[in-house]
Protein backbone atom coordinates (compact mmCIF):
# COMPACT_ATOMS: atom_id res chain seq x y z
CA UNK A 1 0.00 0.00 0.00
CA UNK A 2 2.98 2.72 0.74
CA UNK A 3 3.85 2.27 -2.73
CA UNK A 4 0.69 2.72 -4.09
CA UNK A 5 0.44 5.95 -2.05
CA UNK A 6 3.70 7.50 -2.95
CA UNK A 7 2.77 6.87 -7.04
CA UNK A 8 -0.89 8.15 -6.41
CA UNK A 9 -0.28 12.14 -7.79
CA UNK A 10 -1.79 14.52 -5.09
CA UNK A 11 -2.19 18.00 -3.97
CA UNK A 12 -1.07 19.35 -0.86
CA UNK A 13 -3.78 22.17 0.27
CA UNK A 14 -3.18 22.99 3.98
CA UNK A 15 0.56 23.47 4.68
CA UNK A 16 2.57 26.16 6.22
CA UNK A 17 6.07 27.38 5.07
CA UNK A 18 7.62 28.08 8.31
CA UNK A 19 6.09 24.45 9.87
CA UNK A 20 8.73 22.88 7.28
CA UNK A 21 11.61 23.79 8.51
CA UNK A 22 13.98 20.81 9.49
CA UNK A 23 16.21 20.94 12.37
CA UNK A 24 19.18 20.31 9.79
CA UNK A 25 18.10 23.31 8.35
CA UNK A 26 17.69 25.65 11.55
CA UNK A 27 21.15 24.71 12.67
CA UNK A 28 22.86 25.50 9.43
CA UNK A 29 21.27 28.90 9.04
CA UNK A 30 21.43 29.63 13.15
CA UNK A 31 25.01 28.97 11.96
CA UNK A 32 25.38 31.41 9.29
CA UNK A 33 22.53 34.56 10.43
CA UNK A 34 24.33 34.05 14.13
CA UNK A 35 21.70 32.77 16.10
CA UNK A 36 21.50 30.52 18.86
CA UNK A 37 19.05 28.35 19.30
CA UNK A 38 17.89 26.98 22.86
CA UNK A 39 18.87 22.97 21.56
CA UNK A 40 22.38 22.11 21.56
CA UNK A 41 21.97 19.59 18.80
CA UNK A 42 19.18 18.53 16.10
CA UNK A 43 18.71 15.40 18.01
CA UNK A 44 17.93 17.63 20.84
CA UNK A 45 16.01 19.42 18.55
CA UNK A 46 13.79 16.89 17.11
CA UNK A 47 13.27 15.47 20.67
CA UNK A 48 11.62 18.46 21.97
CA UNK A 49 8.56 17.69 19.26
CA UNK A 50 6.25 16.62 21.78
CA UNK A 51 3.37 18.24 22.35
CA UNK A 52 0.38 18.52 24.89
CA UNK A 53 -1.85 21.50 22.32
CA UNK A 54 -1.91 23.24 19.29
CA UNK A 55 -0.37 26.29 21.88
CA UNK A 56 2.72 24.29 22.65
CA UNK A 57 3.70 23.27 19.31
CA UNK A 58 2.88 27.47 18.48
CA UNK A 59 5.32 28.49 21.46
CA UNK A 60 7.87 26.56 19.85
CA UNK A 61 7.02 27.06 16.12
CA UNK A 62 7.38 30.85 15.93
CA UNK A 63 10.51 30.27 18.03
CA UNK A 64 12.47 28.45 15.30
CA UNK A 65 11.54 30.51 12.64
CA UNK A 66 13.97 33.40 13.74
CA UNK A 67 16.71 31.45 12.37
CA UNK A 68 15.28 32.65 8.91
CA UNK A 69 16.16 36.09 7.95
CA UNK A 70 17.30 36.55 4.39
CA UNK A 71 15.39 36.43 1.30
CA UNK A 72 17.54 33.79 0.22
CA UNK A 73 16.88 31.41 3.52
CA UNK A 74 13.30 32.29 2.66
CA UNK A 75 14.14 30.48 -0.90
CA UNK A 76 16.25 27.75 0.76
CA UNK A 77 13.22 26.53 3.29
CA UNK A 78 10.33 26.50 0.48
CA UNK A 79 12.44 24.93 -2.31
CA UNK A 80 13.68 22.32 0.39
CA UNK A 81 10.15 21.60 0.91
CA UNK A 82 8.87 21.68 -2.44
CA UNK A 83 11.94 19.16 -3.33
CA UNK A 84 10.38 17.14 -0.87
CA UNK A 85 6.88 17.42 -2.12
CA UNK A 86 8.14 16.28 -5.63
CA UNK A 87 9.67 13.31 -4.20
CA UNK A 88 6.24 12.40 -3.13
CA UNK A 89 4.53 12.60 -5.99
CA UNK A 90 2.65 16.22 -5.23
CA UNK A 91 1.90 17.59 -8.08
CA UNK A 92 0.74 20.82 -6.92
CA UNK A 93 0.58 22.63 -3.65
CA UNK A 94 -1.02 25.67 -1.53
CA UNK A 95 1.10 26.83 0.63
CA UNK A 96 0.33 29.45 4.10
CA UNK A 97 3.19 31.98 5.12
CA UNK A 98 2.30 34.06 8.74
CA UNK A 99 3.55 37.44 7.35
CA UNK A 100 3.45 38.62 10.77
CA UNK A 101 5.66 36.38 12.22
CA UNK A 102 8.15 37.58 9.73
CA UNK A 103 7.87 41.43 9.89
CA UNK A 104 7.00 41.43 14.20
CA UNK A 105 11.09 41.14 13.98
CA UNK A 106 11.55 43.39 11.19
CA UNK A 107 11.56 41.70 8.03
CA UNK A 108 10.23 43.35 5.45
CA UNK A 109 6.98 41.77 3.53
CA UNK A 110 9.05 42.04 0.41
CA UNK A 111 11.97 39.95 1.82
CA UNK A 112 9.66 37.08 2.57
CA UNK A 113 7.21 37.27 -0.59
CA UNK A 114 10.16 37.32 -3.47
CA UNK A 115 11.97 34.85 -1.35
CA UNK A 116 9.33 32.71 -1.33
CA UNK A 117 8.68 33.04 -4.70
CA UNK A 118 11.44 32.56 -6.37
CA UNK A 119 11.26 29.01 -5.28
CA UNK A 120 8.15 28.39 -6.39
CA UNK A 121 8.93 29.39 -10.03
CA UNK A 122 12.08 26.95 -9.34
CA UNK A 123 9.96 24.40 -8.70
CA UNK A 124 7.63 24.75 -11.21
CA UNK A 125 10.22 24.87 -13.87
CA UNK A 126 12.35 22.26 -12.44
CA UNK A 127 10.37 20.02 -10.53
CA UNK A 128 7.21 20.29 -12.39
CA UNK A 129 5.67 21.09 -9.23
CA UNK A 130 3.34 24.36 -9.30
CA UNK A 131 2.26 26.17 -6.02
CA UNK A 132 0.20 29.06 -4.76
CA UNK A 133 0.35 31.80 -2.16
CA UNK A 134 -2.06 31.72 0.58
CA UNK A 135 -1.31 34.83 3.27
CA UNK A 136 -2.18 33.46 6.33
CA UNK A 137 -3.32 36.21 9.58
CA UNK A 138 -2.15 35.44 13.03
CA UNK A 139 -5.67 35.29 15.01
CA UNK A 140 -3.95 35.60 18.35
CA UNK A 141 -2.92 39.26 17.02
CA UNK A 142 -5.80 41.94 16.18
CA UNK A 143 -8.00 42.55 13.25
CA UNK A 144 -6.18 45.94 13.08
CA UNK A 145 -2.84 44.26 13.08
CA UNK A 146 -4.16 41.74 9.90
CA UNK A 147 -5.50 44.75 8.51
CA UNK A 148 -2.27 46.49 8.45
CA UNK A 149 -1.05 43.31 6.94
CA UNK A 150 -3.00 43.24 4.18
CA UNK A 151 -2.45 46.55 3.38
CA UNK A 152 1.38 45.85 3.15
CA UNK A 153 0.97 43.02 1.42
CA UNK A 154 -1.12 44.25 -1.46
CA UNK A 155 1.93 45.84 -3.62
CA UNK A 156 2.93 42.21 -4.32
CA UNK A 157 -1.17 41.55 -4.60
CA UNK A 158 -0.04 39.11 -7.61
CA UNK A 159 2.32 36.77 -5.95
CA UNK A 160 -0.87 35.11 -3.65
CA UNK A 161 -3.79 33.81 -4.52
CA UNK A 162 -5.69 33.73 -1.34
CA UNK A 163 -6.06 34.74 2.45
CA UNK A 164 -6.39 32.54 5.69
CA UNK A 165 -6.49 32.45 9.43
CA UNK A 166 -4.26 30.68 11.89
CA UNK A 167 -2.71 30.42 15.15
CA UNK A 168 -4.14 29.88 18.40
CA UNK A 169 -7.99 28.84 17.47
CA UNK A 170 -9.46 28.86 21.46
CA UNK A 171 -10.78 32.76 21.90
CA UNK A 172 -10.01 33.81 18.22
CA UNK A 173 -13.02 33.46 16.78
CA UNK A 174 -13.63 33.95 13.22
CA UNK A 175 -15.80 36.76 13.64
CA UNK A 176 -13.31 38.78 15.46
CA UNK A 177 -11.86 39.17 11.49
CA UNK A 178 -15.47 39.74 10.46
CA UNK A 179 -14.18 43.73 8.44
CA UNK A 180 -10.86 42.52 7.38
CA UNK A 181 -11.97 39.51 5.31
CA UNK A 182 -15.00 41.64 3.74
CA UNK A 183 -11.73 43.84 2.54
CA UNK A 184 -9.85 40.56 1.67
CA UNK A 185 -13.01 39.40 -0.62
CA UNK A 186 -13.45 43.26 -1.97
CA UNK A 187 -9.58 43.02 -3.07
CA UNK A 188 -10.92 39.85 -5.05
CA UNK A 189 -8.60 36.97 -2.95
CA UNK A 190 -9.77 33.86 -2.02
CA UNK A 191 -10.50 32.89 1.09
CA UNK A 192 -9.99 30.05 3.87
CA UNK A 193 -9.90 29.51 7.36
CA UNK A 194 -8.29 27.21 10.03
CA UNK A 195 -11.67 26.18 12.26
CA UNK A 196 -12.87 23.08 14.34
CA UNK A 197 -9.09 21.91 15.47
CA UNK A 198 -9.23 22.56 18.80
CA UNK A 199 -12.41 25.21 18.52
CA UNK A 200 -16.11 24.30 18.50
CA UNK A 201 -17.86 23.73 15.57
CA UNK A 202 -19.63 26.99 16.23
CA UNK A 203 -16.32 28.67 14.93
CA UNK A 204 -16.69 26.33 11.78
CA UNK A 205 -20.39 28.17 11.33
CA UNK A 206 -18.49 31.16 11.75
CA UNK A 207 -15.63 30.68 8.97
CA UNK A 208 -18.32 30.14 6.60
CA UNK A 209 -21.60 32.82 7.57
CA UNK A 210 -19.32 35.89 8.51
CA UNK A 211 -15.85 35.27 6.40
CA UNK A 212 -16.89 34.05 3.59
CA UNK A 213 -14.53 30.70 3.63
CA UNK A 214 -14.43 28.71 0.66
CA UNK A 215 -12.14 25.76 2.30
CA UNK A 216 -12.12 24.89 6.00
CA UNK A 217 -9.03 23.96 6.91
CA UNK A 218 -8.77 20.80 9.65
CA UNK A 219 -12.77 20.76 10.38
CA UNK A 220 -12.22 17.99 12.27
CA UNK A 221 -14.42 18.91 14.86
CA UNK A 222 -17.36 19.60 12.58
CA UNK A 223 -18.59 15.75 13.91
CA UNK A 224 -19.58 17.47 16.98
CA UNK A 225 -22.40 19.41 15.02
CA UNK A 226 -25.02 17.17 12.60
CA UNK A 227 -26.44 19.94 11.01
CA UNK A 228 -22.84 20.94 9.90
CA UNK A 229 -21.87 17.85 8.81
CA UNK A 230 -24.72 17.73 6.49
CA UNK A 231 -24.63 21.19 5.07
CA UNK A 232 -20.78 20.65 4.71
CA UNK A 233 -21.31 17.77 2.45
CA UNK A 234 -24.48 18.90 0.91
CA UNK A 235 -21.96 21.73 -0.14
CA UNK A 236 -19.24 19.79 -0.77
CA UNK A 237 -16.97 22.28 0.83
CA UNK A 238 -13.69 21.06 1.45
CA UNK A 239 -11.71 20.01 4.19
CA UNK A 240 -7.96 20.16 4.57
CA UNK A 241 -7.37 17.54 6.79
CA UNK A 242 -3.80 16.73 8.79
CA UNK A 243 -4.18 13.73 10.63
CA UNK A 244 -1.19 13.09 11.96
CA UNK A 245 -0.94 17.06 13.28
CA UNK A 246 -4.32 16.39 14.74
CA UNK A 247 -2.50 13.18 16.76
CA UNK A 248 0.94 15.31 17.70
CA UNK A 249 -1.19 18.03 19.21
CA UNK A 250 -3.58 15.80 21.07
CA UNK A 251 -6.88 16.61 19.10
CA UNK A 252 -6.75 12.94 19.18
CA UNK A 253 -5.40 10.43 21.32
CA UNK A 254 -4.59 8.45 18.98
CA UNK A 255 -4.51 7.80 15.06
CA UNK A 256 -7.82 5.08 15.47
CA UNK A 257 -9.61 7.84 17.45
CA UNK A 258 -9.05 9.86 14.42
CA UNK A 259 -12.40 10.71 12.76
CA UNK A 260 -11.23 10.87 9.07
CA UNK A 261 -12.99 7.61 8.19
CA UNK A 262 -16.14 8.72 9.32
CA UNK A 263 -15.96 12.05 7.55
CA UNK A 264 -15.28 10.65 4.29
CA UNK A 265 -18.44 7.94 5.33
CA UNK A 266 -20.59 11.27 5.67
CA UNK A 267 -19.47 12.27 2.44
CA UNK A 268 -17.27 14.75 2.93
CA UNK A 269 -14.88 16.66 0.83
CA UNK A 270 -12.00 15.08 2.86
CA UNK A 271 -8.01 15.84 1.84
CA UNK A 272 -5.08 14.77 3.36
CA UNK A 273 -2.30 17.43 4.49
CA UNK A 274 0.88 17.87 6.34
CA UNK A 275 0.31 20.85 8.21
CA UNK A 276 4.22 21.01 9.53
CA UNK A 277 5.43 17.69 8.50
CA UNK A 278 8.99 17.88 10.94
CA UNK A 279 7.01 18.84 13.95
CA UNK A 280 4.17 16.17 13.27
CA UNK A 281 6.17 13.11 12.39
CA UNK A 282 5.59 13.23 8.11
CA UNK A 283 5.13 14.93 4.99
CA UNK A 284 1.79 13.76 3.14
CA UNK A 285 2.58 10.03 1.71
CA UNK A 286 3.19 9.71 5.37
CA UNK A 287 -0.27 10.93 6.06
CA UNK A 288 -1.81 8.64 4.34
CA UNK A 289 -0.02 5.97 5.17
CA UNK A 290 -1.39 6.23 9.08
CA UNK A 291 -5.16 7.02 7.79
CA UNK A 292 -4.71 3.98 5.77
CA UNK A 293 -3.09 1.65 8.56
CA UNK A 294 -5.63 3.01 11.03
CA UNK A 295 -8.92 2.20 8.81
CA UNK A 296 -7.37 -0.58 6.87
CA UNK A 297 -9.01 2.02 4.05
CA UNK A 298 -8.82 0.75 0.11
CA UNK A 299 -7.43 2.14 -2.68
CA UNK A 300 -10.28 3.08 -3.82
CA UNK A 301 -10.75 5.12 -0.55
CA UNK A 302 -6.76 6.36 -1.41
CA UNK A 303 -7.88 7.31 -4.60
CA UNK A 304 -10.97 9.58 -4.18
CA UNK A 305 -9.06 11.41 -1.71
CA UNK A 306 -6.42 12.03 -3.83
CA UNK A 307 -8.72 13.03 -6.15
CA UNK A 308 -10.56 14.94 -3.84
CA UNK A 309 -6.91 17.64 -2.91
CA UNK A 310 -7.40 18.59 -6.72
CA UNK A 311 -11.22 18.62 -6.74
CA UNK A 312 -10.31 21.30 -3.36
CA UNK A 313 -7.39 23.04 -5.34
CA UNK A 314 -7.81 26.71 -6.25
CA UNK A 315 -6.78 25.59 -10.53
CA UNK A 316 -9.35 26.34 -13.18
CA UNK A 317 -10.30 22.85 -14.99
CA UNK A 318 -7.73 23.23 -17.75
CA UNK A 319 -4.73 23.39 -14.76
CA UNK A 320 -6.00 20.46 -13.01
CA UNK A 321 -5.84 18.72 -16.82
CA UNK A 322 -2.24 19.31 -17.07
CA UNK A 323 -1.51 18.41 -13.32
CA UNK A 324 -2.72 14.36 -13.56
C1 LIG B 1 -0.75 25.58 12.72
CL1 LIG B 1 -1.49 23.06 13.24
C2 LIG B 1 -1.75 24.75 13.19
N1 LIG B 1 -2.89 25.27 13.65
C3 LIG B 1 -3.05 26.58 13.65
N2 LIG B 1 -2.13 27.44 13.23
C4 LIG B 1 -0.98 26.95 12.76
N3 LIG B 1 0.11 27.53 12.26
C5 LIG B 1 0.98 26.59 11.94
N4 LIG B 1 0.48 25.39 12.22
ZN1 LIG C 1 -2.49 24.51 9.79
Amino acid sequence: MDDFIAQLPKAELHLHIEGTLEPELAFALAEKNKITLPFKSVDEMRAAYNFSDLQSFLDLYYASISVVQTEEDFHDLTLAYLKKAASQNVRHTEIFFDPQSHTARNIPMGTVINGITAALREAQSELGVSSKLILSFLRHLSEAAAMETLQQALPFRDQFIGIGLDSSELGHPPSKFVNVFEEVRRQGFRVVCHAGEEGPPEYINEALDQLHAERIDHGVRCMEDAALVKRLAEEQIPLTVCPLSNVRLCVFKTMSDHTIKQMMDAGLLVTVNSDDPPYFGGYVNENYQAIQEAFGLTREDLVQLARNSFTAAFLSDEEKQKLI
